[in-house]
């Protein structure tokens, strides 16, 4: 396909939800002239002779007896506009509307960014970074945005092309010691609040969230359903899911909120499992807490007994839920648990179940020494994956 007769794209890029300005990029060989059917610059200059870089003030309208709408037009490249006008639905859809009346082809904004990147992984990134919930997840998508993990899967195919398998290999592995990070960089990493019942689950949760979440209650059994809160630990997002006492009961409907319990463990990126510091029976706990090999165990309540007898060889933390005692140390180890190594800026980190595929499986194919496919892999990795073809 030529250039000239490639499509028009219009797309909004401001998400459809109220704001003060909405943006529509129009993107291709008939920008201009399309939009100036629609737009009256109330300057000397039209849009037609604004040079790039020029913002022009004017009316958008149909028709001589449309009043049309006051708007702010970007002339952002020679065949590039953007148009910046009311925010919300309404006006952004006329605009889009004319568009497409006039020929444009109306995409959506992840078709747009995809139309844009050249690289898969970048086109990834930025398609990842309205979802990042934190300040510190942001800067690690923009990382990548940026390039930090296709420059180093170019770097790795390069040393495969030299044939240097082994330090390949070892950069591969580097790469995805830092998979579960970037699963938190677009999503918060779930962690499961489990226990008997009355221990202080519902309470720990309040306490580390700030707010009357869960009610909580001096009568085991009050927690049914799964309850989730979501927040941040220094910087990193997650999501607490405070459940069901886990004890043997008659009670249907108990028994149904541990079965939702246990589900929820199952899943969980990180089980605190919570024990009571007045009755601290940790051989009396129910089999589905004892057989989980990752748990956290802390021992709540600290603030009822002097001497808690924490069982040896155990890794063990107090808090009380009452006094807060205990509570910054417990949200360290949570994220030392889910973070082992805290990535510096800069580090290359994969954040899509699509990259972290396809590392795993090249650095299979390298422990069998077929480094071409374990290249080819990786090259894939960084090519636009549904581009029509340009020829
Ligand atoms: N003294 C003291 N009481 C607590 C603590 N945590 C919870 N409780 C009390 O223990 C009871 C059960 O708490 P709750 O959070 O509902 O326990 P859950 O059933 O495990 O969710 C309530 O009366 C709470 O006020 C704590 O750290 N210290
Ligand atoms: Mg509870």
């Amino acid at each position: 396909m030529t250039n000239e007769s490639r499509p028009t794209f219009a797309a909004v890029l401001t998400p459809p939800a109220r704001g003060a300005i909405a943006t529509i990029s129009v993107d291709g060989p008939q920008a201009v002239s399309t939009s100036c059917s629609y737009f009256h610059s109330i300057g000397k200059i039209g849009l037609a002779d604004a040079n790039v870089g020029r913002i022009l003030v004017g009316t958008w309208k149909e028709d001589e007896q449309d009043p049309g709408e006051e708007l702010v037009v970007a002339r952002v490249d020679q065949q590039r506009v953007e148009i910046h006008c009311h925010g919300g639905m309404q006006a952004s859809q006329r605009i889009l509307q004319h568009l497409s009346t006039a020929g444009c082809e109306v995409i959506s904004w992840q078709e747009w960014i995809a139309n844009q990147e050249e690289d898969a992984i970048i086109a990834e990134a930025r398609l990842a970074l309205p979802h990042a919930a934190t300040q510190q997840a942001a800067l690690h998508l923009l990382d990548q945005c940026q390039g930090a993990l296709s420059r180093e899967i170019n770097d790795i195919v390069k040393l495969l092309e030299q044939t240097d398998i082994e330090t390949a290999r070892k950069r591969i592995e580097s790469v995805l010691q830092f998979a579960q990070v970037g699963k938190g960089l677009t999503q918060p990493w779930s962690i499961v609040l489990a226990g008997p019942p009355n221990v202080g689950k519902s309470s720990l949760l309040n306490a580390i969230v700030g707010y009357e979440r869960a009610i909580v209650l001096d009568m085991p059994g009050t927690t049914r359903d799964v309850l989730h809160a979501t927040t941040a630990l220094d910087g990193w997002p997650v999501q607490f899911s405070d459940t069901a006492g886990i004890r043997l009961t008659a009670d249907e409907l108990e028994e149904a909120g541990i079965a939702k319990a246990k589900a929820a463990m199952q899943t969980a990126d990180l089980v605190v499992v919570l024990h009571d510091a007045a009755n601290l029976r940790p051989d009396e706990l129910d089999e589905s807490l004892r057989q989980l090999p990752s748990a956290l165990h802390v021992v709540n309540k600290i603030d009822l007994t002097r001497n808690v007898e924490i069982p040896e060889a155990s890794e063990m933390l107090g808090t009380s839920a009452v006094t807060g005692d205990g509570i910054a140390e417990l949200i360290s180890t949570i994220v030392a648990h889910l973070i082992p190594d805290l990535p510096e800026p800069g580090q290359p980190i994969p954040f899509t179940p699509r990259q972290v595929t396809a590392l795993q499986e090249s650095a299979k194919l390298l422990d069998t020494n077929q480094a071409e496919a374990a290249m080819n892999i990786l090259s894939t990795l960084l090519r636009p994956q549904s581009k029509p073809n340009d020829d």
